[in-house]
Parts: structure tokens; sequence; C-alpha cells
């Protein structure tokens, strides 16, 4: 895969030299029984990140995510979710299997929903219906195209919550995106949450891991779901060693992502047929519709691939690119001439 510029995913990074010498390092214990200090440290960092009283270090983004679904639900209670949301659409229908929830799902724009349109889908208490009983939020919005939540929006949503006694979840997968595209600190976000769920293995370049984060009591319910899940883990600083050094180290680069991207989304307008709005480029992933060129995004990917760049076909017609820790400006200079090569 050397060869590659690889923009599928910015899940495909490798830890750096540095990196995996902080993760050699790393003094160890068993974290089952709470005795790991570099995931306790991991774990006290990220809480004080986002505002909360307590985190849990998982092994995915996936398990973060229903854990606390998990955790804040009951069999038969229905979570309104974006449609086109992680945890509904790329979670291995993970919320129905594990805990018997039932998502109702609402469109949003570009993956963001407003109060308005959640409060007329809350259930009324009646034993018809099933019991409305969490909001789940996604901060930056995958399928959105890396779309921002605005941070009022967010306090909306979480007002009309605790006005009907909702819990709020937010996948928080790419979180440090949003935060480093405003300069909105992650616990201001966070704030409007009743639980985040953090990614370390996405832009931040970890190999691995995520965490849970919340209140105290809630935490000690996921860790306690952790076990029955089968995510508790032994002496895994030697991950969470990663995770300290992605949020010591590339935080702040990821506006070299965000950049990237937006020259690549401001490169691909220039292609005829390509249909992308480089305004919607706000943070290091980009979407666009091939349906007026002469491909398919399947043919697309496989002409790119041939041009030693590979991109993720997300759909019929759309391409999903992704910049991180292991694509250069200059590389994304190759990627656009690679495209000029194919669509010419
Ligand atoms: N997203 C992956 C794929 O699963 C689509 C990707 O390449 O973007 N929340 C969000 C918003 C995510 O984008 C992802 C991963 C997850 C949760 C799940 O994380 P993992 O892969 O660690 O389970």
């Amino acid at each position: 895969m050397k060869d590659f510029i690889d923009l599928r995913s910015d899940t495909v990074t490798k830890p750096t030299p540095t990196m995996r010498k902080a993760m050699v390092e790393a003094e160890v214990g068993d974290d089952v029984f709470g005795e790991d200090p570099t995931v306790n440290a991991l774990q006290e960092k990220v809480a004080s990140l986002l505002g909360k009283e307590a985190a849990l270090f998982v092994p995915s983004g996936t398990m973060a995510n229903q854990l606390s679904i998990k955790s804040h639900t009951q069999p038969g209670d229905e979570v309104i979710i974006e449609a086109s949301s992680h945890p509904y659409n790329f979670e291995g229908g993970a919320g129905a299997a594990l805990s018997g929830i039932q998502f109702q799902c609402l469109k949003g724009s570009r993956g963001i929903l407003d109060a308005s349109q959640i409060e007329e889908s809350i259930r009324p208490a009646d034993h018809h219906f099933a019991v409305t009983r969490l909001i789940c939020l996604e901060n930056t919005h995958n399928r959105g195209g890396g779309s921002i939540y605005p941070l009022e929006k967010m306090a909306e949503i979480n007002r009309l919550a605790k006005s009907k006694e909702l819990f709020v979840h937010l996948d928080g997968a790419r979180l440090w995106n949003a935060s480093v595209a405003t300069g909105i600190k992650p616990q201001e976000y966070a704030q409007w949450a009743d639980s985040v769920s953090v990614c370390l293995s996405k832009g931040l370049g970890a190999p691995i891991g995520s965490l849970v984060a919340g209140s105290k009591e809630f935490i000690d319910r996921v860790h306690r779901f952790r076990k029955m899940f089968g995510g508790g883990m032994r002496q895994v600083g030697i991950i969470a060693a990663a995770g300290i050094y992605a949020l010591d180290h590339h935080l702040e680069r990821l506006k070299e992502d965000h950049q990237n991207a937006k020259r690549l989304g401001v490169g691909l307008k220039e292609f005829k047929g390509v249909s992308i709005d480089p305004k919607h480029v706000e943070t290091n992933i980009v979407i666009f519709d091939v349906a007026n060129t002469k491909m398919t995004a399947t043919q697309l990917a496989d002409a790119m691939r041939k041009e030693g760049v590979l991109i993720h076909a997300f759909g019929k017609m759309q391409i999903r690119l992704v910049t991180h820790l292991d694509v250069t400006a200059e590389d994304i200079e190759k990627v656009l001439k690679a495209f000029k090569k194919v669509f010419r």
C-alpha cells in the first residue's frame, strides 16, 4: 500500500515513529483491575478535555456509541437519530441487537437536525408508542460531509431534551475536527450532551482507541456493559499511550487536513460534471457527486486506483475523500492531477 495516496478514510493512518516510541515506553498494568496508569491518565485527560466527571477507554467508536445507547436506554425504547448517522447506518444493526431499541430516523440538513423537528418526533405518553428516551447527534457529521453542528443548535436540542426528560448522546468521533475548525473547545460542545464518544484512531492518528465520557454514575454503568460486551482489556496502556501522544501532538495539525480538504473541494469543482460546493467542505471530509460525469462512483474509484489514489465510493454516484496525517499538501496536488487525467 506504500505508493498509494489513501483518501478512503482518516482511519488508515499508521503510528509515527515517535508515537511508537511512546507506546513502547508506556507504563502498564491490568486495566480490568483499574491498575493501568497510562489508561488512567488518558481517561482523566479526555474527561477533562470534555468537561465531564469521568471517561472510559474502549476499543472502537462503534463500541463507544453502542455502550452509550445501552447505558441510556431500556429494551423497547426509541432513540431519535439523523437518518444518515453512523450509529444507525454503519454499526451492524447493533442498536437493535444489543440494546433492543428502535431508532426513529429524521432527515437532517447535511446531517444536522433542528430542535423543532425533534420536538415533533417525540412520542406522546400513550401505551401505543415506544418510549422516546435518547437523542443521538453526530459532530462532525460523517455522511453530512464532515459538517459541524452549530453550537447553538446543540444547545437548543439539549434544552428541549431536558424539558422532556430525554438524554442526549453525542457521537464525537471527529469532535476534535469540529473544535479545531471553529475554535470552540471540545467541552463547550460536550456540555450539551449527557454522554460523548470520541475517537483517537481517526484524524488524530492513533492506531486504536475511543472513549466514552459522562457523569461518574453514567460511566460506571458503561463500565459494567463494557465488561459484558467483552471490551475489558488488560495491559492496554500500550495503546492508550498512542492516544495521549496523539492528543498532545496531533490535535492542532488537524488544521492542515482541513486546508487540504478545502483545496480538494475547490480543485474538484473545476471538473465538468462533478457536483460539489466547496463551501460545504468544513473539516477533513469531501463528498461529491459524479452523476453528471461519464462514470459511476465505482468506475471512478477503479480508475483513480490505477493512478495510485485510493478513494471511497459512497453509494452509486457519490465519492468520499478524507484527508489525514499521512497525506501532505503535495499529495493533494498529485491527487488533483490524477483526477484531471481520469476525467479527461
Ligand atoms: N467511520 C468509518 C466507517 O465506519 C464509515 C469511516 O471511515 O469514517 N462514528 C463516526 C462518526 C464514524 O465515522 C465512525 C467510523 C465511527 C463512529 C465508528 O468508529 P470505529 O470504526 O472505531 O468503530
